[in-house]
This record gives structure tokens, C-alpha cells and sequence, in this order.
């Protein structure tokens, strides 16, 4: 064998270790390679985050925008009415006192005055007007029925003095027709005594009134309406 010759199989030897690093470098480039391609897939979008939270925080300025002040309560006027309620209640239970301590008795929204002496109709009528009330204007079978229970001749708010057979209440308003109570055959002004006056008198029966002399004494009833 030739010595200057460069042997064969160490010239392959070299070309297997050569190839074979070339192969490793390939190998490590792929590697890498690989390795940031997926690597950017993964990453965020970045530019799409931003879009995203631009638009979140437009739609909750849109939301803030119409969300306007008629949508939320009033607290300030809620506050305002309950006080304004809870005043009312006071000054409603300062005059539910007053009255019940004064001996007033109270029946759907008025307070009655049970008088324990005898009058005069005009008198009587001053009485009442004196303690801040009126004599009884009765506007219900209801209240008619109050005043019968006591079963007593009491002077009511009723008068035909302005013209005779004209009946009225002491408010002015006439006496209405599906709201009286005269007893069969009255107001009768008995055998033409001036009777001019409204007083209860038949208690065994719905229809009690009756019409009286004026100056006639008798007890009565004031009422005072509550709001
Ligand atoms: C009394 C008097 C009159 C009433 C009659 C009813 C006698 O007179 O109260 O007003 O009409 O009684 O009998
Ligand atoms: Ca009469």
C-alpha cells in the first residue's frame, strides 16, 4: 500500500463525522426553529387584547353615559316624603291624644262630643263651634246608627230656619234624600209650632229624626273630622 495515498476508509471516516456534525447543526437549527414558531403562535395577540379592552371600556362609557340620574332613585325626595309622612303621623297622634283625653269619641275618621248637660240648639251649636267643631252632620247610615246607640234626644246639625222645609247642615250643604232619617210622619212642625230644628229621637227605629222647637234643652253631639 501506497503511504502517501490517503488511506480509504480514513477519508470516510472523516465524511461520517462530518456529515454527522452537519447533521447535529441542521438538527439544532430545525430545533430552534420549531421552538419560535410555536412560541409565537402562543404568544398573545397583543394588538387584539388592546382592541378588546378599547372596546370593553367604550361600552362601559356608554353605560355610564345612560346611566343618567333619572334612571337612579331620588334619595334626597324619598327621604323628604317619609318625613313629611312621618310629621303627618305625629300631628295626627298629638290630635288622636288631645281629643280621647277630652273625652271625644272616635268613629271613621271624626271624633264625637257626647254633651252631658242640656241646651239649646243655638246653643248648643256655639258650644260645639267653641271647642274648634260643629254640631253632627250625619252623611251615613253608619253614623246614624253611632248617634242611636246612645239612645238620648240629642240636638244634631240640621236646620229648615233659613227657609222653611228647606233642610241644611250646619256646613251649608243640603240635606240629601238617600242620606235622612226622619221618623214616619216628620218634620211635621206639630200642629204648626215652629219646628226648626233636627234632633234624634225615636231610637227603637233606623228613621229617628225628628224635628224640634229651637229653644227646646237638649243634649247633643259636636264632631270634629280628622283628616
Ligand atoms: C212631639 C214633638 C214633635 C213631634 C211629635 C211626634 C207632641 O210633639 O217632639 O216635634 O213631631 O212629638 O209625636
Ligand atoms: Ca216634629
Amino acid at each position: 500500500m501506497d503511504k502517501n495515498l490517503p488511506d480509504a476508509s480514513a477519508t470516510n471516516r472523516k465524511l461520517v463525522v462530518l456529515s454527522l456534525g452537519l447533521l447535529c447543526i441542521l438538527q439544532a437549527a430545525l430545533n430552534i426553529s420549531l421552538r419560535l414558531a410555536l412560541y409565537s403562535s402562543d404568544a398573545p395577540d397583543h394588538d387584539a387584547v388592546i382592541r378588546n379592552l378599547k372596546e370593553e371600556r367604550d361600552q362601559l362609557k356608554r353605560k355610564l353615559n345612560t346611566f343618567d340620574s333619572s334612571d337612579a332613585p331620588d334619595y334626597d325626595a324619598v327621604i323628604r316624603n317619609l318625613t313629611e309622612e312621618r310629621d303627618q303621623l305625629k300631628r295626627k297622634l298629638n290630635i288622636f291624644d288631645h281629643y280621647t283625653q277630652e273625652g271625644w269619641r272616635y268613629f271613621r275618621s271624626s271624633f264625637y262630643f257626647i254633651s252631658s248637660v242640656k241646651k239649646s240648639w243655638g246653643d248648643s251649636r256655639d258650644d260645639c263651634l267653641q271647642k274648634g267643631a260643629d254640631l253632627v252632620i250625619i252623611n251615613s247610615k253608619e253614623e246614624n246608627e253611632f248617634t242611636r246607640q246612645f239612645r238620648r234626644l240629642f240636638w244634631i246639625g240640621l236646620t229648615d230656619t233659613e227657609t222653611e222645609g228647606t233642610w241644611k247642615w250646619v256646613d251649608g250643604t243640603l240635606l240629601s234624600t238617600t242620606t235622612s232619617y226622619w221618623h214616619a210622619g216628620e218634620p211635621n212642625s206639630y200642629f204648626s209650632t215652629n219646628e226648626d230644628c233636627g234632633e234624634t229621637k225615636f231610637h227603637e227605629v233606623e228613621d229617628n229624626w225628628n224635628d224640634e222647637k229651637c229653644h227646646w234643652q237638649n243634649f247633643w253631639i259636636c264632631e270634629k273630622k280628622v283628616a
